[in-house]
């Protein structure tokens, strides 16, 4: 199953919007077949693999990072496949969170007389996919909050100057980061400040450029705005009316969301619900100043946080990493869980989750 996690890897740029699935075929303990999932409409990983023994695989055990699928999507069901194969044993790392599959493939695998088992390496399977598994569960995206900051936590000079705060070499590891994520989110401040591209450069995602999105409120973006002109979809989510405007950057190249009316949810949160059921966003990253990344973290949106710390001071008048309200007992502080740190040329890179609970006291403000 390990060989099979490493394999559905290879897939992280761009099963998008389908998981990152890999297979192993296993006959008296020696590996017979690979596959993993390339690209959404093309073959999944158990295909993959029985392509290379002609279908048939009697005696053989499946290992798979994902439920075999039994529904017919762009593709016919793995599970037919399985069965026609005469394959001995399937062992899933996890049940499909899809609901179209969810424990039916399984089912039916086992209604057909093959061994069945699941839950084998099931974390290490679900950190795969992690915004696959949230847009499944939950309508939302995972959302991943990318920062570069200073010794002193700061992340841009007060009148908003911020580029090349970190190395290099952790501004390619930004690449990878947008290279895996379905779409990019910022905010109208950045954008008329920095003017950037949020395209991803120097990385094979088969042609796969994110989805760029523009949070802004009254529709201030400029026509003339760098990654209007770039290849790719930008989206522009806003609260305005203003026809002119919208058909000024629609002629621009962008395409303009007005959820001005959320219902029971935020802006925030029908925004993001949005990506997910409309747009298939998996995994969503965030790359914004503080006035968004702190309304996205006290609305408890963020799930994850990777923070670039480059060796330099900048001072109490540059600006922070998130505007929140005060916080007024060290009860109140909002937890990270750390996952992993590491250097990334000159500066260190933090990975963390943020926790989920203390954040809900900030609900409130969610917008
Ligand atoms: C697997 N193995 O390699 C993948 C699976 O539209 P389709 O036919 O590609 O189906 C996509 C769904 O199939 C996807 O949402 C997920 O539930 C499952 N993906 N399943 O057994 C794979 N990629
Ligand atoms: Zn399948």
């Amino acid at each position: 199953m390990s060989r099979a996690i490493q394999l559905a890897r290879r897939g992280l740029y761009s099963t998008d919007p389908n998981p990152r699935v890999g297979c192993v075929l296993v006959r008296e303990d020696t590996i017979i077949a690979e596959g993993w999932h390339q690209r959404a409409g093309e073959p999944h990983a158990e295909i993959i693999a029985l392509n290379h023994i002609g279908h048939v695989a009697d005696g053989t055990t499946c290992y798979v990072t994902l439920e075999p699928c039994a529904h017919r999507g762009r593709t016919p069901p793995c599970t037919d496949a399985l069965i026609n194969a005469n394959i001995e044993r399937v062992i899933a790392a996890m049940v499909d969170p899809n609901p179209e599959v969810s424990g039916k493939g399984l089912e039916t695998l086992q209604r057909a007389g093959i061994q069945v088992e699941h839950d084998l390496l099931s974390d290490q399977s679900r950190e795969l996919n992690p915004g696959f598994i949230r847009r499944m569960e939950s309508s939302m995206p995972y959302v991943r909050c990318k920062l570069a900051m200073s010794v002193d936590g700061r992340t841009a000079l007060a009148g908003g100057e911020s580029m090349w705060i970190t190395s290099a070499e952790a501004r390619a590891d930004v690449q990878r980061l947008r290279a895996r994520s379905s779409a990019i989110m910022t905010g109208i401040g950045t954008i008329l400040i920095d003017d950037p591209a949020l395209d991803v450069r120097g990385i094979e995602t088969g042609g796969k450029q994110p989805l760029r999105v523009i949070m802004d409120t009254v529709l201030r973006t400029p026509c003339r705005a760098k990654m209007l002109n770039l290849p790719g979809r930008t989206l522009i989510f806003t609260k305005s009316h203003d026809r002119k405007k919208q058909q000024a950057l629609q002629d621009a190249g962008a395409e303009i969301i007005n959820l001005s009316d959320p219902g029971k949810l935020t802006w925030l949160q029908a925004v993001l619900q949005h990506l997910a059921v409309e747009e298939e966003v998996n995994e969503l990253m965030l790359e914004a100043g503080a006035t968004l990344c702190g309304s996205m973290l006290a609305g408890g949106l963020i799930d994850e946080i990777v923070i670039y710390m480059a060796p330099v001071l900048m001072g109490q008048n540059a600006r922070p990493l998130f505007n929140l309200p005060a916080i007024q007992t060290m009860s109140d502080r909002i937890r990270l869980a750390t996952c992993e740190t590491r250097m990334i040329g000159k500066d260190l890179r933090i990975t963390a989750k943020i926790d989920k609970i203390k954040t809900n006291q900030y609900m409130v403000n969610g917008n």
